[in-house]
């Protein structure tokens, strides 16, 4: 039996036939500071319910997958401490030995998939990592999109990967990028990372439509849909990249390698740029959480 509970909120939204839309928890724990990790959680969450949908945090909790989290529980994830970060790898280890620990996008995927939640919505993914050439560092993200069915809402991936890369990993492994009202490619604080998005989509019924029909054509996997953060909460790449350039040799001098490799990273970057980079986070995760909401919405639509 799968150790997997659901919050009385998702439950009665399974009642009552209501759109879901998942949240990962890494960036709670690992990818935001307290307590604008906390505010912004509770923020995601409303947002996607004024959107008219329900939010469903995912974590792992004393050997249980949780979907959806009520307020003490996202409250004691965003205050605790070394906290494991659950990927495609830790998620069956972590319920075997009854542990704790937030989920990255691949772990929130699959997660997502087993409680019957077919939209998700985050910051960035993980992607290819700069130097990947020599460190084959390259994050689960991208094979659980080619495995898992579930779309995935993000502003594109942060420029302390290599994008150039991370889309050619996605292309191989057939994962659909889509952009939202966009045919560029957006780089998490810049709406455009220069390089064009593979595909394009304007309303969100069209999105739902390609999930369902990726099923029905027996093809594994989900969507990634990218939406450009809104032009008054952009940061120039050229403010952006010291910091980055910074963080990675700092990251490359320490020796961090595995999965310390990002959130050290994201780290660094928001402590050499301070309020402004948060506030874009906060403001692009909520733009995604709008967006994966009304994908949802047009996919119980389409039930
Ligand atoms: N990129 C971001 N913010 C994040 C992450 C990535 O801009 O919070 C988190 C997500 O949870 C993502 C994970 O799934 O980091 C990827 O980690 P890794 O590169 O170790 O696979
Ligand atoms: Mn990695």
């Amino acid at each position: 039996m799968i150790p997997l509970a659901k919050s009385k909120e998702v439950q009665a939204a399974e009642a009552g036939n209501m759109p879901v839309v998942a949240l990962e928890s890494t960036i709670i724990t690992h990818g935001l500071p307290w307590p604008r990790n906390l505010e912004t959680a509770l923020l995601v969450e409303e947002t996607v319910r004024t959107a008219g949908a329900v939010p469903a945090t995912i974590a792992v909790i004393g050997g249980v997958i949780q979907a959806g989290l009520d307020k003490s529980a996202l409250e004691t994830l965003a205050q605790a401490r070394n906290v494991s970060k659950l990927s495609r790898a830790d998620l069956a280890p972590t319920l075997a030995t009854g542990g704790d620990g937030s989920t990255t996008v691949a772990a929130t995927m699959i997660c997502a998939q087993l409680a019957g939640i077919a939209c998700f919505a985050t910051g960035g993914i993980g992607g290819v990592h700069r130097g990947a050439e020599t460190s084959f560092d390259i994050s689960a993200d991208l094979d659980e999109l080619s495995k898992t069915p579930v779309t995935v809402v993000c502003a594109g991936a942060k420029a302390i990967l290599d994008i150039p890369k991370t889309l050619e990993a996605l292309e191989t492994r057939g994962v659909p990028v889509i952009g939202w009202r966009t045919d560029d490619f957006p780089a998490f604080w810049s709406a455009s990372s220069g390089l064009p998005v593979p595909l394009r989509m304007d309303d969100a019924e069209t999105i739902a439509r390609a999930h369902r029909l990726r099923g029905d054509l027996g093809l594994e996997g989900g969507q990634l849909v990218v939406n450009p953060i809104s032009a008054g909460h952009e940061i120039p790449y050229l403010e952006i990249s010291p910091a980055i350039e910074s963080a990675i040799e700092e990251a490359e001098a320490k020796g961090i390698t595995g999965k310390a490799v990002t959130p050290f990273l994201l780290e660094k970057v928001l402590e050499a740029t301070q309020g402004r980079s948060l506030e874009a986070n906060i403001a692009l995760v909520c733009n995604n959480a709008r967006l994966a909401a009304e994908i949802a919405v047009a996919l119980n639509r389409l039930d």
